[in-house]
């Protein structure tokens, strides 16, 4: 007899992609009412004359002017192109506090904002403003300041190279380098790992490096869901025979079968293809462990190989030519134990071993990864132990074979590269100087967590957002929602409504921006903008829709207004020119950066041009002038992991969802459907615990000393095939139960995938 399972939990026993993409599709398209030129839309997306998808940061095909089809990006361009408005009539209707009280799917379904906004209190409603009166009580609510690093500036990834360019600017003017951004909670564990490792802190690959390997490691990712165009890469090279190994607790579909709705024959069959050639389900949190073994077995073989007098199977010239660091590298990992290599990864030495084995079998391997390894108290150390495995035998800087990060938001990188960072490096103050007259501020600025940290303790007054849903992406939302509700100005442009928008502040404005697909005239005609993919290719976005509200401002513009309205004329930058026609901003980019030389000739030749990435052709601009082995020590435990009972958190995407925007409850690939209220458990825990599945549970978070503060509850325990000590729940809900003490020390990236906690029955 089969065992009832709770309600809205089924096996779903489809492969990824396939038919119920298709249909995924069509129901988003009719959930979001779109207009009529949104199928159309879809086509455009990532064409050379179309937008940039804002759906993630996977590159384009070269070769190919035929439409991608890709179901979670059809659900980030309807949700942007939905004809659902939110305007001054809805903000007349709801209090903030009864708007509180809304989920945060229902907050964003209600439509596209329309109006800038500014919260009465009195009324305790939001009502509408113009823009110049807008502009007005911003700039004098950031001049009445005392000290500009009062003010933090958060930037989310979406927006383009020319607003996060033109954003950093108005900031360096106004004198501050506190920049928490996206990119703070997501790849900084690749920032801050990869320069001292190989000297730049990008991927390594480009597209075409994917059609020459021998070998894909696949390691804490989710691409069926997060990075859905990936499919046709794996898929094509799993046909071609690759071997794809893949690391990562949760079996996850997509990685196990793909169905690509781009091949005729598979679709007509309702056959598909397996993705891994193997699956290892590691421990969350025992990556570090992991790769040690896979080392580990490594230099075992490569001793004996040189004992027999066979040749050696490390790529010795690469080595001793290129690299520094390797003896302690080699050390370290012969120190390691495979007991305890096996206890913290979860993994069986032959599984450790099958991985050796593959890895030196194949001439090229690239190892994609993403936040199942950066988002750890050891992120950063687990980052530079995939570059010493690759490392090994020369796999950076050869066709065929590297490094590749996935990043999160479609723009996430290039903001990066056009100076959103609280460590501005000496180039950059260089170039800001040579561009515009100015040298700012050197002194390093706030990061995410240490800008929440600053405004929670009365620290930082004033917070301005160029997009994003801060208070909900970070860890304690508790802790942070009492921190924002103490600022004195709360600034944030948007497209849609979300909840960081109602922890008002004494003075707090809606601004509402065009998106990606919106068409964006200035003076001089319509404005293309650039974004740069996970692959250091920066390429032309258009859009074309018109925008929901003539009342609606582009970013660039938006901040120009805000530059002007806080410093006047200062250093004399010439705001009005640089929006009247982007290519002017792009000019000044240039003159900053000079990686984007003739940046507004390249960026116009289809399919845009690749940044310089110096580590692809093995230049390594470290300071030992190689690239850099780093031994990550031991593999001793953080103390709450051996209290009793406690099990690591891991947080996860649904396949419904893109971040904090809940598009619909569903996360089809894991046989959940119409909710999130979960918490994915091993058979051997329930066991051990004496649940079962359904029942209904609470998340304990535990702070050092075994004090629990912070807890999530009514959880449905949901039965999955994952290894023993670790759950898995929803990002954000879970974000309740991660102290914003818990990150990577190196980087800063908050442990999102490995926060120590109990499992109780619900009280
Ligand atoms: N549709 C959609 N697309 C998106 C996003 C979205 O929310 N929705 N978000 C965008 C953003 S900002 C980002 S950063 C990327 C995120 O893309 P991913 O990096 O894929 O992000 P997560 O969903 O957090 O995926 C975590 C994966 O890592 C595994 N994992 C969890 N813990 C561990 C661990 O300790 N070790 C290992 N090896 N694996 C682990 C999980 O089982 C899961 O498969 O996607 C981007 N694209
Ligand atoms: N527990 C847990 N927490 C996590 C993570 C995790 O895996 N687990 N992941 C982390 C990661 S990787 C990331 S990147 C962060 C994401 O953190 P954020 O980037 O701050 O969050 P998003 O949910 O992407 O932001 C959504 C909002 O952006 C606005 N928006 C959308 N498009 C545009 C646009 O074109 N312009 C403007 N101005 N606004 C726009 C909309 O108003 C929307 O409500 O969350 C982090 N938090
Ligand atoms: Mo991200």
């Amino acid at each position: 007899m089969t065992k009832k399972r709770p309600d809205g939990i089924r096996a779903y026993d489809e492969p990824a992609g396939g038919w119920g993409a298709l249909k995924a599709v069509a129901a988003t398209l009719k959930q979001q009412q779109v207009v009529v030129q949104a199928p159309f839309t879809l086509l455009k997306a990532n064409q050379p004359d179309g937008f940039d998808c804002p759906g993630c940061a996977w590159p384009d095909p070269v070769h190919t002017s035929a439409f991608e089809f890709c179901e979670n990006g059809a659900k980030a361009i309807t949700w942007e192109s939905t004809s659902q408005r939110v305007g001054p009539e809805f903000f007349a209707q709801h209090t903030v506090t009864e708007l509180l009280t809304w989920s945060d799917f229902q907050l964003e379904n209600q439509g596209r904002l329309t109006h800038p906004m500014l919260y009465d209190a009195l009324t305790d409603r939001y009502v509408p403003i113009d823009w110049s009166q807008a502009f007005e009580r911003i700039g004098a609510g950031l001049r009445d300041l005392p000290d500009p690093d009062l003010a933090e500036f958060y930037t989310s990834g979406r927006a383009s190279n020319e607003a996060a360019f033109m954003y950093q600017l108005f900031i360096r003017a106004y004198g501050t380098n506190n920049f928490p951004d996206c990119s703070n909670m997501c790849h900084e564990a690749t920032s801050v790992g990869l320069p001292l490792a190989i000297g730049v802190g990008k991927g390594t690959v480009t597209l075409e490096d994917f059609d020459h390997t021998d070998a894909i490691i696949s390691i804490g990712h989710n691409p069926g869901t997060n990075h859905p165009r990936m499919m046709t890469t794996l898929h094509e090279a799993s046909r071609r025979g690759v071997p794809i190994i893949v690391i990562n607790p949760l079996k996850e579909r997509a990685l196990e079968r793909f169905a690509a709705p781009q091949n005729p024959i598979e679709m007509a069959t309702f056959t598909s293809t397996p993705i891994a050639s193997a699956y290892h389900q590691v421990k969350a949190g025992g990556d570090l462990a992991a790769l040690k073994g896979v080392m580990k077995a490594i230099f075992t073989r490569q001793d004996a190989a040189l004992c027999a007098g066979l040749p050696s199977l490390l790529d010795d010239d690469f080595i001793s030519l290129h690299t520094a660091g390797f003896d302690d590298v080699k050390a370290d990992i012969m120190e390691s134990e495979w007991s305890q290599i096996c206890r913290k990864s979860g993994l069986a030495q032959e599984a450790l071993e099958s991985i050796a084995d593959v890895y030196l079998n194949a001439k090229r391997v690239i190892i994609c990864y993403g936040m199942g390894v950066t988002q750890h108290s050891i992120g950063t150390k687990i980052v530079q132990q995939l570059v010493n495995l690759l490392l090994l035998r020369g796999n950076i800087g050869r066709q065929g074979a590297g490094l590749c990060p996935l990043r999160g938001h479609s723009n996430v990188q290039g903001n990066r590269t056009v100076g959103i960072t609280e460590i501005p490096n000496r180039a950059l103050l260089d170039g800001m100087e040579r561009a515009f007259g100015f040298r700012p501020k050197a002194k390093k600025g706030h990061n995410a967590v240490e800008s929440i940290e600053a405004i929670i303790e009365g620290r930082s007054k004033a917070l301005v957002c160029l997009g994003g849903n801060l208070a909900v992406a970070m860890s304690d939302p508790d802790a942070t929602f009492e921190g924002m509700r103490r600022l004195d100005l709360a600034v944030h442009l948007a497209t849609k409504l979300n909840r960081s928008h109602l922890l008002t502040a004494k003075i707090s404005l809606i601004l509402p921006v065009r998106g990606r697909t919106d068409l964006d005239t200035q003076a001089t005609g319509p404005q293309a903008l650039t974004v740069e993919d996970s692959m250091s290719m920066v390429h032309a976005s258009r859009g074309f829709l018109n925008p929901p509200s003539e009342l609606l401002k582009s970013e660039p513009d938006i901040i120009a207004c805000i530059a002007k309205a806080t410093l006047g004329d200062k250093y004399g930058i010439e705001w009005d020119e640089m929006i009247a026609n982007y290519d002017r901003i792009r000019d000044k980019i240039q003159a900053v950066f000079p990686e984007f030389y003739d940046f507004n000739a390249r960026v116009r030749k289809p399919g845009g041009f690749r940044l310089d990435v110096p580590a692809s052709r093995r230049e390594w601009r470290t300071k030992s002038g190689r690239a850099n082995f780093f031994a990550a020590g031991g593999l001793e435990e953080d103390q709450r992991m051996n209290e009793p009972d406690v099990l690591i958190l891991t947080t996860l995407r649904s396949h419904g969802q893109y971040n904090t925007t809940v598009y619909n409850l569903d996360d089809r690939y894991r046989g959940v459907f119409g909710r999130r209220d979960i918490v994915f458990m091993s058979k051997t825990d329930m066991v051990s615990r004496g649940l079962q599945e359904g029942d209904v549970v609470d998340v304990l978070g535990i702070e050092s000393g075994s004090q629990t503060t912070r807890r999530a509850t009514g959880l449905t325990a949901v039965e999955y095939d994952m290894p023993a000590g670790m759950i898995a729940g929803y990002y954000p809900e879970m974000n309740k139960v991660i102290a914003l003490s818990d990150y990577d020390a190196q980087s800063g990236t908050p442990a999102y995938k490995g926060a120590p906690v109990r499992v109780q029955l619900a009280r």
